[in-house]
């Protein structure tokens, strides 16, 4: 704004066709235009730094106005936050982030109000991180994969067969080893709230069953944008092509690839199955969703706004992680009406795991030795 004022000031003597240095009249009117415009321009800066966000879009929250201020003070105005998701609103994960928004609006007495953009309206897991980390959304998801781009110890999610069901997830996630992921995001702007459920990932394919790693030589299978993910499918022979979620369909239906790899239940609500032939229970990497906030709005808020925040965040993924258990057999039984579901058997999905074993080398590379070590010894 001083850049502004100097360049305005400048331009306002020069429109009034008075160099600054000729005439001492000059110079004392020009001193007193600039003080004029200095006052106006201040008073109007001031005005003009209050942020007003889009009106919600998502049900009956109250108009959005300022976000808190860095106290997290009151203004004695709603304060708004903004929650952009990837998911379908038929997923279980648009129905954590309503649950979240109960919470809050309940706890906080309608003094916090929280507007939910779901199904990519705000982009895909990147975009919905960026945006965390910049302000311009105030929270959001996204899958574990691209969140280690932000913050490369998230590559420890991605060690192929890490995790044996789903308890063993929420003990470790939900204890010391998640809890240090989600320090490390604060370095990198945001507040991490915990991890809920995208769920155990499974191979789908146009045209081949597969059922063994040498059936995908030369398979062009997507992966998210994720060098770990990549790595994974290069050594089980597959041709893994990185594409952004909201592309997929598309992709496949153009069979400019040939298959990619989902949890069941977001297979069946994106519709991917319908433009495939096959699903392969492979299960070969089980995918949170990181749920974050941008953390200069969270340490804006007060003490007590940011318990609530805390407590809607924990009984959103509660519940988020009961419903996806739910769908995912629910989706599976959905899939197999339209597709061949093939159920691998444990020594053919070993044979996956036996092949992928070299990728953890590269995780250390990439995530340090010490939280791989941590989460290889938590999952023995
Ligand atoms: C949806 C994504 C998706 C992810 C992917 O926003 O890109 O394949 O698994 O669930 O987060």
């Amino acid at each position: 704004m001083g850049l502004k004022i100097e360049v305005f000031a400048n331009n306002v003597c020069k429109y009034q066709n008075v160099t600054l240095f000729k005439e001492e009249q000059n110079m004392k009117k020009c001193i007193a235009m600039l003080l004029v415009v200095l006052v106006s321009i201040t008073m109007f800066a001031g005005c003009a730094s209050k942020p007003a966000l889009e009106p919600s879009n998502s049900g009956d929250s109250q108009k959005a106005t300022e976000a808190p201020k860095a106290s997290g003070e009151k203004t004695g105005k709603t304060i708004t936050i903004k929650v952009a998701h990837g998911a379908p609103e038929d997923h279980s994960s648009h129905a954590g982030w309503i649950k979240f928004k109960e919470v809050v609006e309940a706890e906080s007495k309608g003094t916090m109000a929280v507007e939910i953009y779901p199904n990519q309206q705000l982009g895909g897991d990147r975009e919905i991180m960026e945006g965390c980390q910049l302000g311009n959304i105030t929270a959001g998801q996204s899958s574990s994969a691209p969140v280690a781009s932000f913050e490369p110890s998230f590559f420890v999610l991605d060690i192929p067969f890490l995790f044996k069901s789903r308890q063993q997830v929420y003990e470790i996630l939900d204890g010391e080893a998640g809890k240090a992921l989600l320090k490390n995001l604060e370095a990198k702007k945001l507040k991490g709230l915990g991890f809920s459920e995208n769920g155990f990932r499974n191979l789908t394919t146009s045209s081949v069953a597969v059922r063994k790693p040498e059936d995908l030589k030369g398979m062009k299978v997507r992966t998210m944008e994720n060098a770990i993910h990549i790595a994974t499918w290069k050594l089980l022979g597959a041709n893994p092509t990185p594409i952004a979620f909201g592309e997929l369909f598309t992709a496949l239906q153009q069979k400019t690839i040939d298959g990619q790899e989902n949890p069941f239940e977001l297979i069946y609500s994106t519709k991917l199955h319908e433009v495939q032939k096959y699903a392969i229970d492979t299960q070969h990497i089980y995918s949170p969703l990181v749920i974050v906030m941008n953390i200069d709005f969270y340490n804006g808020l007060s003490e007590e706004n940011k318990k609530i925040v805390d407590k809607a965040a924990k009984e959103s993924i509660e519940l988020q992680r009961s419903i996806a258990a739910e769908n995912e057999q629910k989706a599976k039984e959905k899939i197999k009406e339209k597709i061949e579901v093939i159920e691998l058997t444990d020594a053919e999905r070993d044979a996956f795991r036996q092949m992928t074993k070299p990728v953890i080398e590269d995780v250390k590379a990439k995530a340090g030795t010490e939280i791989v070590d941590i989460f290889l010894n938590a999952t023995k």
